[in-house]
């Protein structure tokens, strides 16, 4: 047999698979509303690299999941099948092994196509059955946390690494074979049992700095009144309980939006560099690639959070569609066709001229990529929600061009929503006699779907169980509720879950956190609180520091991730064993710094400037023994003690410098070796809406001294006086 050179071998092998079998990219993200990136509108987000794959591409105007939760819009993603086809009336959630058989992965495999994988998974697969078992390459990179070690000791963003092993799949590609590959990103999920601003959304460092200077607007659609219109059953529930984790705040609504756009963003980066890297192996033209979400978003629209619920934000997805091969007229345009996350599936088949099955539900979108809008494309899509139902309202109906039905089947409601006059959705037709024909022909529609998907399903076992009060008195108590006495305790004595620090500074040791140095730190670390943000609270703890041990309590702090992922900014009580001038002052880290000496009682003036309104004694408290710290913080007024005598009394009324929320810590200070140890550390959460003391009310005496600043002083310094020249 006469041998071809490698390199004519190579080429043969692309020339065969260049016509009929394309390659596909599957670029899937977690939680994304279709609003949140530049080709769909979005004012600020910065997302070249989509915003060009959706002008040589089709960008769905109209793309939906069916069921807007990730495990359920994924298995559908996979199967091709509805979201209560996938289990058994009893248990829908789970997948069975029957349905779990035609993963368009399996058919693409099993057609010649090298098939990976690398990102979230989440699918719930029967029991025996691997998610490996569907791909060539699989592997599963999560979230919790998003930054991943690496051997050679940085850290990396999930959104990065996935992008990362999906250029190696790329490099490794054979040439006689077409592959289909997915990259499914964590981002943009929220590290749900991480609530500190910022945190909550990590970026990818590549994201770093964007938007810092910008303000986010204010969400569409957060008029309280739109809030108040809604149901109980969702001012309770899970969508609302989680709007306090991320939103409620502007201090918070500034930083998770900023984190939020800044996820999106990383992952621009990071498709921006797989494109590059298919151009460079010369596949690019040949390869199509998809971009969509599991679901969609409550950005704090209506007073809620998170995905669910049946409304526009939650239900529609960005999905663009970029096939090199289609003619050029096709290319750039903006389908307004009703598609669906169930479409996927077979469309990739479609794509590969694998027969779709007939028990798929989805329609390919191939037509719609290569020509127009054929003629009798689907006109209504089907939606519904039936997991984690004792928490989350379920409910079916269907959405046509112009009208939107759906029932919350468990809670005895319905919806009937104008599109065309109505597109934020914000009346309810379903008791207007003027809609009652409608009303009844969308009932017996959904009545018709959920019958071809799959049946009712049975009545829910148990009672649907409220996640929050609508309006909490204080709202971290949603994030960690107090106990019976209405403390919440934060630490519970045995490890360091709830808390996250370098563990190279922090551990526990007889029962209490434990910071300690070796004398060579570079810069001041920190133990922070990942529970809730802290505003209005009473915090106790009892604390012992080896003498020259320097310390402190950090709170309403900001995170500062970048510069290091443990660094947090805030006010502080300080914790210096043998400096009694400064135990218990109340300092600012990587802010106004000192605020109050120990022994001082001071009001900072509007324009940021601390002045000494009166004096408490100084004591002095010995090192190595145990002493109780009390910090008592309501609205601006600050107060700290120990072993219940004052050391600082604190009115800020500097409206740009002071902070009335934010996340709580404790501090391993650069300087001598020491070690700091903190235990029955509790706190409790005070209303949120305590009013704000008014500097009219507190005026500064004519004569106060000035606060003496921090750092080298002149030798003939003398304090500014109040009201002096
Ligand atoms: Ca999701």
């Amino acid at each position: 047999m006469k041998l071809l050179p490698p390199v004519f071998t190579a080429l043969l092998g692309a020339f065969a698979s260049a016509a009929d079998r394309p390659n596909i990219v599957f670029f899937l993200t977690d939680d994304q509303t279709s609003g949140s990136l530049g080709c769909y509108g979005h004012p600020l987000a910065q997302t070249p690299n989509l915003d060009s794959l959706a002008a040589r591409g089709t960008r769905f105007q109209n793309a939906f999941v069916s069921h807007s939760i990730c495990w359920v819009s994924r298995t559908t993603m996979l199967t091709g099948l509805m979201g209560r086809s996938h289990g058994t009336k009893e248990e829908p959630e789970h997948l069975t092994a029957e349905n779990a058989r035609a993963f368009y992965t399996d058919l693409l495999r099993q057609a010649g196509y090298r098939t990976g994988h690398y990102g979230k998974w989440h699918t719930k697969l029967p029991k025996g059955s691997k998610p490996a078992d569907h791909f060539d390459v699989f592997e599963d990179i999560g979230r919790n946390p998003f930054f991943k070690k690496l051997p050679d000791g940085t850290l990396r963003h999930e959104t990065d690494l996935i992008v990362d092993r999906g250029i190696e799949f790329v490099k490794q590609q054979p040439k006689d074979k077409p592959f289909a590959l997915n990259m499914w990103f964590n981002a943009c999920h929220a590290e749900d049992a991480d609530r500190r601003p910022g945190l909550h959304f990590a970026w990818p460092q590549s994201a770093n700095g964007l938007y810092a200077d910008q303000e986010m607007y204010r969400p569409r659609l957060d008029d309280p009144a739109i809030f108040e219109a809604l149901p109980d059953f969702f001012k309770t529930s899970i969508t609302r309980e989680r709007y306090f984790w991320r939103w409620n705040t502007p201090e918070k609504y500034q930083t998770n939006m900023r984190a939020y756009l800044r996820q999106v963003t990383g992952i621009d980066n990071a498709i921006g560099r797989f494109l590059k890297a298919l151009e460079e192996a010369g596949l690019a033209d040949n390869t199509i690639v998809v971009y969509s979400a599991d679901n969609g978003y409550h950005m704090a629209n209506r007073g809620l959070t998170g995905k669910w619920s049946h409304f526009e934000e939650s239900l529609r997805v960005p999905l663009i569609i970029a096939d090199p091969r289609v003619d050029k007229p096709q290319r750039g345009k903006v389908s307004e066709a009703a598609a669906l996350n169930v479409d996927l599936p077979a469309s990739f088949l479609d794509w590969a001229g694998v027969p779709v099955p007939a028990a798929y539900h989805g329609r390919s979108l191939k037509p719609l990529v290569e020509s127009a809008k054929p003629a009798g494309w689907r006109t209504e899509t089907f939606h519904e929600h039936f997991a984690v139902r004792n928490r989350i309202p379920a409910y079916e109906g269907v959405r046509t061009e112009r009208f939107k039905y759906v029932r919350y089947f468990d809670h005895n409601h319905e919806y009937l929503h104008d599109l065309q006059n109505d597109p934020d959705e914000l009346k309810n037709l379903a008791s207007d006699p003027a809609h009652a024909g409608t009303l009844k022909k969308l009932r017996q529609r959904t009545d018709e779907l959920v019958a071809q998907y799959g049946g009712p399903l049975p009545a829910m076992k148990g009672q649907f169980q409220k996640s929050t009060d609508a309006h909490p008195v204080a709202s971290a108590a949603v994030s960690v509720p107090p106990g019976p006495d209405g403390w919440v305790n934060l630490f519970n004595g045995k490890n360091l879950n709830g808390w996250d620090g370098d563990p190279q500074y922090w551990s526990v040791e007889d029962g209490a956190i434990t910071g300690k140095t070796d004398g060579t730190l570079k810069m001041n670390r920190f133990l922070t609180w990942k529970g809730s943000t802290i505003r209005n609270f009473d915090l106790r703890v009892k604390v012992k520091v080896t003498a020259g041990g320097n310390s402190g309590l950090q709170y309403r702090g900001a995170m500062l991730p970048e510069v290091g992922l443990d660094i947090v900014s805030g006010y502080q009580c300080d914790i210096v064993a043998n400096n009694p001038d400064y135990n218990g002052m109340l300092y600012e880290e990587r802010g106004r710094r000192i605020l109050a000496h120990t022994g001082e009682k001071v009001i900072v003036a509007p324009d940021g400037r601390p002045w000494i309104v009166g004096k408490m004694e100084v004591k002095q408290f010995a090192p190595d023994e145990w002493h109780d710290y009390r910090v008592l913080v309501r609205g601006n007024h600050h107060q700290h003690w120990i072993d219940g005598h004052m050391t600082a009394d604190l009115m800020d009324f500097d409206e740009k410098g002071r902070s009335l929320d934010g996340v709580l810590g404790v501090q391993v200070h650069v300087g001598p070796a020491m070690k700091i140890q903190f235990k029955d550390f509790k706190i409790q959460h005070l209303p949120d809406d305590l009013p704000l003391l008014k500097f009219e009310d507190h005026p500064i005496p004519a004569g106060s001294p000035g606060v003496k600043p921090q750092g080298k002083l002149p030798k003939d310094w003398q304090p500014p006086v109040y009201g002096g020249k």
